[in-house]
């Protein structure tokens, strides 16, 4: 019989990208979907639908009740949570949602593995985040570096990620974190800065706008590609003991450097001049799009930055390649133009 899994969090990116390459190794997918006013919040999971392996319901991560009996009736091999209000920013505005559905989500979980005896059966992974790391000087960060969050968002997984180790060392269940750095692909939420930026360029080329407005510029990021990551989680889960892995690129760029990719692919050079919420990137260059040259097309607005924020974040993968035999395969470069090359389809 096939191993079976539960995806929370079905309908995000990571969502689809792990579906599909649990659906490649025969492994029965049911990923929990909240209910929207709207049906198209499934269009990134749409073209797995048709599989006989796949199947959504519709629940909360709020709701343990829901939880509890899915986890009863199902009885997994496998839970991903992947579930989460994941926006930096926004877990500023609504922290308390953040906590309840980040932190108390995941033992809502936990304790429904344990309270219905599937501690020796149910493998949980939780998706840890690189944003439970402090502000740090600029060094490599592993899974022995401090954990000093910044953001509400980052305490909340901090807190999972805690909550994840004590049901692994107190009932023995296979429980592990990911810690994963960020990572992108065409199906990133369009609110994330990899895509925003990619989205306003294209729009900018296509003559649907004229520039892009963004916060801090001076932010270094490790950006993979989610494909990458996703294996690296199902490394995770089916590794012989329950463990946490660092998963990142190892490399970084400022969001002022991916600004510059993004157009450089495009047919543009970019300059930024000025300062602080002054600062602006012009177009010095372009035989493709001359009518842009001069043209400001990205200007700073204070209302992208963060009451706090991570300024540097970059990753030490070295146990998950040594242990997991994990490693990317995508690099920036191949990232960048695969995400421009799908919104260069979808915006007309
Ligand atoms: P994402 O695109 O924002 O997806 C989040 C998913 O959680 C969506 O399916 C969302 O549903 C769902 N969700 C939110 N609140 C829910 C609730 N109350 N009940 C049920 N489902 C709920 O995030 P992602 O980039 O795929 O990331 C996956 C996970 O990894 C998240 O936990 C994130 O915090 C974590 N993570 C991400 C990164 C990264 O760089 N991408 C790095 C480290 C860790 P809707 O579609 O309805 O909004
Ligand atoms: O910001 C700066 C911003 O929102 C990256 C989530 O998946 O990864 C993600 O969190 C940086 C920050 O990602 C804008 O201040 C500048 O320093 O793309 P982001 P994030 O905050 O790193 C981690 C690992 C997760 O776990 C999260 O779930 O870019 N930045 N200007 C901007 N950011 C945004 N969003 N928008 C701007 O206009």
């Amino acid at each position: 019989m096939s191993k079976k899994a539960i995806i929370t969090g079905i309908t995000g990116q990571d969502g689809f990208y792990l579906s599909d390459l649990l659906l490649k190794q025969n492994i029965q997918v049911i990923g929990i979907k909240r209910r929207t006013s709207l049906i198209n919040s499934t269009a990134r999971i749409d073209s797995l639908i048709n599989n006989n392996n796949f199947s959504v319901v519709q629940g909360d991560l709020s709701d343990s009740f829901f939880l509890n009996n899915l986890i009863n009736q199902n009885k997994p091999d496998y839970i991903f949570n992947l579930a989460a209000m994941s926006h930096v920013k926004t877990s500023f505005d609504i922290p308390i949602h953040t906590g309840d559905i980040n932190a108390i989500g995941t033992i809502r979980l936990l304790d429904a593995i344990r309270t219905n005896n599937l501690s020796n059966k149910t493998r949980f992974y939780q998706a840890s985040t690189s944003e439970m790391f402090g502000n740090n000087s600029k060094k490599k960060l592993n899974e022995q570096s401090k954990l000093e969050p910044v953001s509400p968002y980052g305490a909340s997984k901090l807190y999972a990620y805690n909550i994840t180790k004590i049901y692994r060392q107190s009932y023995n269940i296979f429980a592990c974190n990911g810690i994963l750095f960020n990572h992108e692909s065409p199906l990133r939420g369009e609110t994330f800065v990899t895509r925003k930026i990619v989205r306003g360029a294209v729009s900018i080329v296509k003559n649907k706008s004229s520039f892009i407005e963004l916060g801090n510029l001076n932010s270094v990021r490790d950006w993979g590609h989610a494909k990458d990551y996703c294996e690296a989680m199902i490394k995770i889960i089916m590794y012989k003991k329950p463990d946490d892995f660092v998963i990142s690129s190892d490399k970084v760029f400022s969001v002022r450097e991916f600004c510059k990719k993004v157009f450089n692919y495009l047919g543009l050079e970019i300059k930024f001049v000025g300062k602080g919420l002054n600062e602006v990137a012009i177009v010095t260059k372009s035989e493709k799009y001359p009518h842009l040259i001069n043209k400001k097309i990205i200007k700073v607005n204070k209302k992208y930055f963060r009451p706090l924020d991570l300024n540097y974040l970059r990753g030490n993968s070295a146990k998950a390649k040594k242990i997991l035999k994990w490693k990317p395969k995508i690099n920036i470069d191949q990232l960048v133009s695969e995400m421009i090359n799908y919104d260069l389809d979808l915006i007309d």
